[in-house]
């Protein structure tokens, strides 16, 4: 049967009445179709294929057959199962439902026009979801507005910020100049104070000699593995110096034989590659190595037990501590005490002139170490400024005066918290260290809207999964707040949260775009 139609009708004439009007400029109608693409179905010529496939007899248009690939020959039918019709819903948003929902018997379109032959009843209720719809949007619109008033206030403290960090760069800079010749000064103090020093200390040497070794750090060995141990431990496993651990290279040593079977399988090196086949000095710093520490003290007998409740944040891995970047860590001062070991640990009597020479070379040793330090300080400062600096903190900086901030939410079993640009954790109500599910990574928003998904990853790695990881959708709100967070699947999360920041009235609006 020929089912397409033809309404003739005023064009001022309204569709919903039903009616047809032959008067004046006349319109026609084809089912299923938008009028803006009547061009492409005019029933005085042969219709064809939108994808230009074919061309046919325009009785064949609507006719309940399927013949065009692209389905475009049965707008307003079920006939083509990849096509789709086009519901005008007159009062509210015009949608296009798949053509398998036409006279499928449940109404779709607002405005009941998919089911024209089913038998079916639909009430068009367009008018009032129209009304409700515009009154959300108003909302929206209104809660855009408002909240764009702090937005205005956060780009410009975004940009103060911004021009804050690049004038601090500036002076840490010359700063940093300075302390290179300050050591350089203090290196030059230092040597010539030993060499007085060590002349002084020459006719105590048959004495010294007699004198019972210092007893090295024996207080320490009892103590947990600290930090900065873990780049120690890092350059042992990385036996080819490569600058990065290998899956190979986590096979040779019996430590990451997790199920003492005898062998270290690929999962179980990955495991202790927090998910990766192959981890940077930073990666392993970050993440892996509190996969491997408790191993390793384990191994070492200088583990101890977790409380019961710990046992899960044992087995995954936890962050025991913040590790700041580049930090001078304890373990650093003392490799540097050791290696230039205090002569008046010794039990030695000094004369009185010796012994002002000594404490003469002391007091320049640790003019040297404090000259160290604080370049050591200073180029840790200049680089975390260079990362802020390149930081994309949207498209005017609406995000910078965010960074750092950090944001709680509490469900069930899990404190959840979001510190922006930073890190995203998970603390268990019952107890446990923090998990970390990722590190601020990049923005994967959409094109047209790229700053409204952040993704955070490289987290602790699951048991026998991947490294936990989270996507932070953005939404405008009056206030910055974590809203929801859920775990969509295994170790990804996935949380919701407001901000100012997104209050910006041209996104909104390009959102709400309909065909009315
Ligand atoms: C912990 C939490 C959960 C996660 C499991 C996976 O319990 O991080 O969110 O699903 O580990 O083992």
């Amino acid at each position: 049967m020929n089912d397409f139609f033809i309404y003739l009708m005023l064009v001022a004439a309204s569709f919903s009445s039903g009616q047809s009007h032959v008067a004046g400029s006349q319109v026609v109608h084809i089912r299923g179709i938008p009028t803006s693409k009547n061009p492409f179905y005019s029933p005085d010529r042969d219709f064809e294929c939108l994808d230009g496939s074919l061309l046919l007899p325009f009785s064949r248009v609507n006719d309940d057959y399927c013949d065009c690939a692209d389905g475009s020959d049965e707008p307003g039918t079920a006939a083509c199962t990849n096509g789709s019709f086009y519901c005008r819903n007159a009062g509210h948003r015009a949608a296009y439902i798949p053509s398998s929902w036409v006279n499928d018997e449940i109404c779709d379109c607002c405005d009941g026009s998919d089911e024209y032959a089913s038998g079916k009843a639909c009430v068009d209720n367009c008018h009032d979801l129209g009304r409700e719809a515009r009154l959300e949007a108003q909302k929206a619109a209104e809660l855009a507005r408002e909240g764009n008033k702090i937005r205005q206030e956060l780009l410009a403290r975004g940009k103060q910020i911004k021009s804050e960090i690049k004038t601090r760069l500036v002076k840490i800079r010359g700063d940093f100049e300075e302390a290179q010749l300050t050591k350089k000064e203090k290196e030059a103090i230092k040597a010539q104070a030993e060499e007085r020093e060590n002349a002084a200390l020459e006719k105590y040497k048959p004495v010294e000699a007699e004198q019972p070794e210092p007893k090295e750090h024996e207080d320490n060995e009892e103590e947990q593995l600290s930090d900065s141990e873990a780049e120690d431990y890092f350059k042992m496993l990385d036996s080819d110096s490569s600058g990065s651990i290998t899956i190979i290279e986590i096979q040779t040593r019996a430590t990451f034989d997790k199920n003492r079977d005898g062998v270290v399988s690929e999962e179980e090196a990955i495991y202790f590659l927090n998910g990766q086949k192959e981890v940077t000095l930073d990666e392993f710093l970050d993440a892996a190595w509190a996969n491997i520490k408790p191993f390793l003290m384990l191994e070492q007998g200088t583990f101890k037990p977790a409380p019961a409740d710990d046992v899960e944040g044992m087995q995954d891995g936890t962050e025991e501590h913040d590790k700041e970047e580049d930090e001078y860590t304890e373990a650093e001062e003392q490799a540097v005490d050791e290696h230039e070991a205090q002569p008046e640990e010794q039990q030695v009597q000094y004369d009185e002139e010796t012994q002002a020479l000594v404490d003469e070379a002391n007091s320049a040793r640790e003019n040297f170490k404090q000259a160290e330090k604080a370049i050591h300080d200073l180029e840790a400062e200049i680089r975390r400024l260079e990362d802020k600096i390149d930081r994309d903190y949207g498209a005017e900086e609406e995000f910078a005066s965010l960074d750092g901030e950090c944001f709680e939410f509490t469900d069930s079993e899990y404190v959840y918290s979001l510190c922006l640009f930073d890190k995203v954790r998970q603390k268990s109500k019952s107890g446990g260290n923090d998990i970390v599910l990722g590190y601020w990574h990049e923005w994967v928003g959409p094109e047209q809207n790229k700053y409204s998904k952040m993704k955070y990853d490289r987290g602790l790695a699951c048991w026998n999964g991947p490294t936990r990881s989270a996507i932070i959708t953005l939404t405008c709100g009056k206030e910055s707040k974590l809203i929801s967070v859920t775990e969509p699947s295994r170790c990804e999360y996935a949380m919701e949260f407001s901000t100012p920041a997104m209050c910006n009235p041209n996104i909104e609006q390009s959102n709400m775009h309909d065909e009315l």
